[in-house]
């Protein structure tokens, strides 16, 4: 079993490239494994308690969690979780969670997913994909700490990690005409204008999961 996770809109998006890929992965086969494709709310005193249990509940070997990353051109694996939030947007309840995700948990994770291996993966199927050492101090950083933390005190054999993801090219053309209606800054001033087709994102991520479960299984 596969757990792939993505999350709702927030910041006052309505989508998420992260739901609809999550969504696309519900049921796939990699390997001999199924995907479980769950959409997450987000919410971090939800996510505290809710990763865990879906850990607990469906016991998968490999987890990925997906999420946007306004202007990443590219699939981008995060290699680290800190213990550490600072939410400089509302979650989606109105919370904003400054300070350590965990108290007392460790200052950090080191994402156990083969990085390396899928990066090489997708790239050698023509798409472009790096990694990051910082997730951000927001939800998905939190998300992949807990996580991390989980699986390390209770589920020491489960590969775990995180994938943020560009915008839909969608979401781009609409932004640029609202920026275009409101008359405040010209295009070329804003840095979020980057996207990736929707097919592009779910096949990186068929690969990357190929990937990942072979090692999970080695
Ligand atoms: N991106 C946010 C949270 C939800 C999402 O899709 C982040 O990068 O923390």
């Amino acid at each position: 079993m596969i757990l792939v996770t993505g999350f709702e809109g927030y910041g006052g998006r309505s989508a998420n490239p992260s739901e609809s890929v999550a969504r696309a992965l519900d049921g796939a086969k990699i390997g001999e494994a199924r995907v479980s494709g769950h959409v997450l709310p987000v919410d971090f005193r939800a996510i505290c308690r809710m990763m865990p249990d879906l850990v607990d509940t469906l016991r998968p070997r490999l987890i990925v969690s997906l999420g946007l990353w306004p202007g990443e051109p590219m699939v981008r694996i995060e290699r680290l979780a800190a213990n550490w939030s600072v939410f400089e947007l509302p979650d989606n309840t109105g919370h904003r969670q400054r300070g350590r995700v965990i108290d007392n948990g460790p200052d950090g994770y080191l994402s156990t997913l083969p990085a390396d291996a899928m990066q090489a993966a997708i790239r050698a199927a023509g798409l472009p994909c790096r990694q990051s050492g910082s997730a951000g101090t927001y939800l998905c950083n939190a998300t992949s700490y807990v996580t991390l933390h989980h699986c390390a005190q209770s589920h020491p054999d489960t590969l775990a990690g995180f994938i943020h993801l560009p915008y839909l090219p969608s979401q781009v053309a609409a932004m640029m005409d609202q920026v275009a209606a409101a008359g405040e800054v010209e295009i070329h001033q804003r840095a979020d204008t980057a996207s990736m087709n929707q097919q592009d994102m779910i096949d990186a991520l068929r690969i990357g999961l190929e990937t990942a479960w072979a090692a999970s299984q080695a």
